[in-house]
């Protein structure tokens, strides 16, 4: 049967004559059907990676592609007048996370059914995920962001649990999604869900009644925490997620023949950040139930159970109140204390306790002590869990701490996102770089054949273009495609400095109305969200808008500099950016920075990277080496050091550098005021000069002199430039989230078949 009749067949009618919604559904059908057949019986240890976050992004070309499919799907649609490309719009993107964590739970599925590994993930069925940003009037506005249709991948099942919520009783439902492999097996993100929950309680933006939890329990992803019935309904989230995943696991590990002591053998589970780390009292609970005494219990969770840290900012490590979980979940709290309990006898340091002086609970430090791995997500991220973070804890447990490195599944971040340049790859070096990513290094025998450098930076163009054209029609946006674009897109967050691109902006601009023009022009692209109740953040984008719009009407100015704040930034919007950058923003104060892995995806495909020494940047650097990316800025050991002193002044860097005075006075100056909010401008320049927490004042000039060497250097070689680019994605291969999750089978999980 060729592909237009088996489309024909689920369609019921000609091609030609179905909408594409008809068109989107048929597909989903024929995907699922596919991935159906590639579901295996497991034998051994199987992963359950929970995680509150899966950034999963739309997933119809996705699942063509790792099924072999997208090519001859797409031309059946053609042959019958149709395009995918249409068809992809009809999808609604499932924004179930944030950013990096949940978008690397995401490629870890991918991974996992590529190397043929069982391993499924555990997590939320979020009715809307993250808000829908507006930038309609110079700020942001919250909306939600529904992407379920009748039609969802998400499929409800018949299977349901019991769970307890602040002493009442509810109804998990699981709902199943196919995972697929590229050429490899079907795994299955389960995802939790209660029936009760009521889309119409709703009101404006994204606010609504945090206290009806039977109605709103998982209605957003991370409601907004900044009062107690937020960060309570977290909570209440949590558990959903680990009590219902908790009897997921022993109910197929039971099936499977597990007698629940051996519980080890059967499973690998694997916390992601401390979202679900109260799944080890909850399955220390059941197995109570199941008559396994509590000190057995504790040693079959630590030996199944593994934990990875995200984040050293200490604002963003969960410690909750005691009296929230006793609230919440009364049934965990006195299996808590009696971790802390065998905590006390391991150790008398009293900061590695699970309940500290002030009656607060360290998720964390749970995940430490009953767990059998602790692993930070770069190298530089992990030596500094071990040297200052949780010094204490490498310390006691030296042989749990390991570093794995994050990656990215090339199958969506090249293969899927650019057809054009994996098309010039597979012409050179075959297809092999699919599977196996270290194959990229063929690409460096082309160092020096300038008609593939020509024909690289040619793509390069093209991607170009087709933003320009997509932001022309979403956003009403003209760009000029001979530009240097150059993108900063990440979560809004100071530590990452978007104040500082603002800065080096505001001063570009300042530097052209001199006359001193730079050696080509600039548009500046962010695409970034604000945490709802994050006001800084808020403010900086405000500024940015507000400056875009000042330079926009600035007829000397605006042929050579630009900034464009891209509309809610999904991984839909990054699968059209990142092709598209010649110069990669990651600019994160040195340390703070766990790894990034847009960074990663910038540098597959032909970006180079301006960055500062932190995350996996370090790793870049080394793969590349100097002469292939921009560097600048104060290292982790100098920003620690002037942490640890406590004497940084942003004052004086203020008063001591007359460019950075010049930039952070125009904030508050006459042309962005007329243009913006005096109110929002100056709180942020108010926090600039008094406080910068994230150190960006010292960082200023090194940041204007190398981004100043990128433009001069791109300008005056474009045929080195493209080397260059080369050089990047031949170097990509070590990226590959296919070498991390082989990594956590080597060290931590030991997965069956
Ligand atoms: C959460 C919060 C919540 C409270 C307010 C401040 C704050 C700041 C950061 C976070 C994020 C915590 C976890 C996280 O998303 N980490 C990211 O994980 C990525 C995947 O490992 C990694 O590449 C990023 O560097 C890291 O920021």
């Amino acid at each position: 049967m060729t592909m237009t009749d088996t489309l024909t067949a689920l369609t019921g009618k000609p091609l030609g004559e179905c909408t594409n919604g008809e068109l989107y559904l048929s597909l989903l059908k024929l995907v699922n059907e596919k991935a159906a057949q590639q579901i295996r019986p497991v034998q051994g240890r199987k992963l359950y990676y929970i995680s509150a976050e899966f950034l999963i992004g739309k997933l119809l070309s996705n699942n063509l592609i790792n099924l072999g499919l997208y090519d001859e799907v797409r031309s059946a649609l053609q042959s019958a007048g149709k395009k995918l490309s249409d068809i992809e719009e009809v999808e609604p993107e499932p924004s179930l996370g944030n950013g990096g964590l949940g978008r690397l739970a995401a490629c870890f599925l991918d991974s996992l059914a590529t190397l043929n590994l069982p391993g499924d993930g555990i997590g939320l069925r979020y009715h809307f995920g993250l808000f829908h940003q507006s930038l309609s009037s110079g700020v942001q506005k919250e909306l939600p962001d529904p992407w379920l249709t009748e039609n969802s991948w998400a499929e409800k099942t018949d299977i349901t649990y019991p769970v307890k919520l602040g002493g009442k009783k509810f109804t998990a439902r699981l709902y199943k999604l196919a995972v697929t492999g590229y050429e490899g097996r079907t795994n299955t993100l389960n995802l939790f869900d209660i029936d009760t929950v009521d889309e119409s309680i709703v009101r404006e933006g994204i606010s609504f009644d945090k206290t009806a939890i039977d109605k709103n329990l998982t209605l957003f992803l991370y409601p907004d925490d900044s009062d107690e019935a937020g960060r309570q309904l977290r909570i209440y989230q949590q558990y959903l997620m680990v009590s219902a995943g908790a009897q997921l696991i022993l109910a197929e590990c039971a099936a499977r023949g597990c007698d629940y002591h051996n519980l080890a053998d059967y499973a690998a589970i694997q916390i992601n950040d401390t979202h679900p780390s109260m799944v080890i009292p909850e399955l220390i609970r059941l197995l109570g139930e199941k008559g396994i005494a509590f000190e057995e219990a504790v040693e079959i969770v630590t030996k199944t159970c593994a934990y990875t840290n995200h984040t050293i900012l200490a604002e963003a490590l969960e410690k909750w109140p005691r009296t929230y979980l006793e609230v919440v979940v009364p049934q965990l709290m006195p299996i808590i204390e009696k971790l802390d309990a065998v905590v006390a006898k391991r150790t008398k340091d009293k900061s590695l306790a699970i309940i500290d002086k002030d009656g607060k609970v360290h998720m964390a430090h749970m995940d430490i002590h009953f767990t059998h791995s602790t692993n930070g997500v770069a190298a530089l991220h992990t030596q500094i869990l071990k040297d200052s973070e949780l010094k204490g804890f490498y310390k006691l447990y030296p042989e749990k701490f390991n570093n794995k490195t994050n990656g990215i599944t090339f199958r969506r971040w090249l293969m899927k996102c650019n057809p054009l340049l994996t098309g010039q790859i597979e012409n050179l070096i075959g297809t092999g770089f699919h599977k196996d990513a270290t194959q990229l290094t063929k690409l460096l025998a082309y160092e020096n054949d300038t008609s593939v450098l020509e024909q690289l930076a040619a793509i390069k163009k093209e991607n170009k273009r087709e933003l320009c054209r997509w932001l022309k029609q979403e956003q009403g946006i003209t760009m000029n495609p001979d530009a240097m674009f150059d993108i900063q897109s990440k979560r809004l967050h100071e530590y990452k400095r978007q104040q500082l691109n603002l800065l080096y902006l505001i001063h570009q601009y300042f530097e052209i109305k001199a006359g001193h023009l730079p050696p080509v022009p600039l548009v500046s692209i962010f695409g970034a969200k604000a945490a709802p109740a994050y006001i800084i953040a808020k403010d900086i984008i405000h500024a940015l808008l507000t400056l875009s719009k000042v330079i926009a009407a600035d007829p000397v100015v605006s042929p050579w500099l630009q900034i464009v704040f891209v509309e809610n930034y999904n991984v839909t919007a990054a699968e059209k950016m990142i092709p598209a950058c010649d110069l990669s923003e990651q600019i994160s104060l040195a340390s703070k920075e766990a790894s990034g892995t847009g960074n990663m995806k910038f540098m597959l495909n032909g970006a180079l990277t301006l960055g500062t020494m932190d995350g996996a940047n370090v790793e870049i650097s080394q793969q590349v080496g100097n002469e292939n990316i921009y560097i600048f800025g104060q290292t982790s050991n100098q920003v620690i050091r002037r942490y640890a002193a406590g004497d940084y002044k942003a004052s004086e860097w203020y008063e001591g550098d007359p460019n950075l005075r010049r930039a952070i006075d125009f904030l508050t100056g006459p042309e962005m005021t007329a243009a913006g909010s005096s109110e929002l401008l100056s709180r942020l320049q108010t926090e600039l000069k008094n406080k910068d927490w994230f150190q960006t004042l010292p960082d200023f000039s090194a940041y204007v002199v190398r981004k100043g060497q990128a433009l001069a250097d791109y300008a005056a070689n474009p045929l080195d430039w493209s080397r260059r680019c080369l050089v990047n994605i031949a170097k990509a291969g070590l990226f590959s989230s296919d070498r991390t999750i082989a990594e956590y089978d080597r060290d931590i999980w030991h997965l069956g078949k």
